[in-house]
């Protein structure tokens, strides 16, 4: 054979194989949340959700133009207008996601925030979804940051002060 023939073939096979590569990844449906300021906060963001293969979803959170230190974040109900409470189709107190007892769907935990302004979180949430039943569907809840720290225990939402970042998962 060709040494031209067989650099056909052998291109050929990649490109099949970079396609199918590529068709796997578009397989997961993923949802986002640009998330804006809130009164001139100055705080900007990204949400990204990825359904999971084995059920659940991961988000992947980016923020910048806020204070050092931890910052909750949350998904609540509503709108960037009108912001609700968290999301809490299990009707449960507001907690820790990771090793509470109980917690909101919408408990997400606390980014830490570097010096620079900038802070990245990810989680996955084997109770939530991407377009499934409305219980477990994170499409069109809000991403919140909050100016304080969630503490966990304190009700209904963690004492996490202002809301200065929203955005809505679409
Ligand atoms: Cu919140
Ligand atoms: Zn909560």
């Amino acid at each position: 054979m060709k040494t031209g023939k067989l650099a056909f073939i052998f291109l050929s096979a990649s490109m099949v194989l970079v396609a199918f590569t590529m068709n796997k990844e578009s397989n997961n449906t993923q949802a986002k949340a640009a998330i804006e300021e809130i009164a001139g906060s100055g705080v900007s963001g990204t949400a990204t959700f990825t359904q999971q293969d084995g059920g659940g979803v991961e988000v992947e959170i980016t923020v910048e133009g806020l204070s050092a230190g931890q910052h909750a974040v949350h998904l609540h109900t509503g709108t960037c207008d009108n912001i609700g409470n968290h999301w809490n189709p299990t009707q449960e107190a507001h907690g820790k996601r990771e090793g509470g007892e109980q917690f909101h769907r919408g408990d997400i935990g606390n980014i830490e925030v570097g010096n620079n302004g900038k802070g990245t979180f990810s989680l996955t949430a084997d109770d939530w979804s991407i377009g499934g039943e409305e219980a477990t569907n994170v499409l069109n809840k809000l991403v919140i940051i909050h100016a304080g720290a969630d503490d966990f225990t304190s009700q209904p939402s963690g004492n996490a002060g202002d809301k200065i970042g929203c955005g809505v998962i679409q």
